[in-house]
């Protein structure tokens, strides 16, 4: 059977997610889509932390903007769990641009632009753990039950 697998993929609410106080409007379509919310916290990162996460971008033309963005203000990690959440979640999100972003996905509703588009997202399970525990120790993964 297909989608039977159970996933982990990272969340993050982004500085401009956080700055638009969207960060109960988000969680709420991510649960209402069935994914279950691990462990979340409000974070600050440095120009050097924001620059490891996304370091498979690094010499990009974007690169340096999008490390400038994710360090100017807090931004929310969040560890999520559902059947086949990577894709789920990204079809929540919509396209990374908001222009190309499906309607009703969270990115044509909030975004502005490519560059600030209000929610990161895991692009592979392997990936979805690697970057979870880029945020999150193991036990401040709590499931539910
Ligand atoms: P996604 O976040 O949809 O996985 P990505 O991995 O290709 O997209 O890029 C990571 C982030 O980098 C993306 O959310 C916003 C920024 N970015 C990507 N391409 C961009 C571009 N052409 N101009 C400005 N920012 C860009
Ligand atoms: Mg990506």
């Amino acid at each position: 059977m297909e989608h039977t697998v159970v996933e982990r993929t990272l969340a993050i609410l982004k500085p401009d997610c956080v700055r638009k106080h969207l960060i109960g409007e988000v969680v709420a379509r991510i649960e209402k889509a069935g994914f279950t919310v691990l462990a979340m916290k409000k974070v600050r990162l440095s120009k050097e932390s924001a620059g490891g996460f996304y370091a498979v971008h690094k010499g990009r033309p974007f690169y340096d903007g999008l490390v400038e963005f994710m360090s100017s203000g807090p931004c929310v990690p969040i560890a999520l769990e559902k059947e086949n959440a990577v894709a789920d979640y990204r079809t929540l999100i919509g396209a990374t641009d908001p222009k190309d972003a499906a309607p009703g996905t969270i990115r044509k509703l909030f975004a502005d632009n490519k560059g600030e588009n209000i929610v990161h997202g895991s692009d592979s399970p392997e990936n979805g753990l690697s970057e979870i525990n880029y945020f999150f120790s193991s036990k401040e993964l709590i499931e539910v039950g």
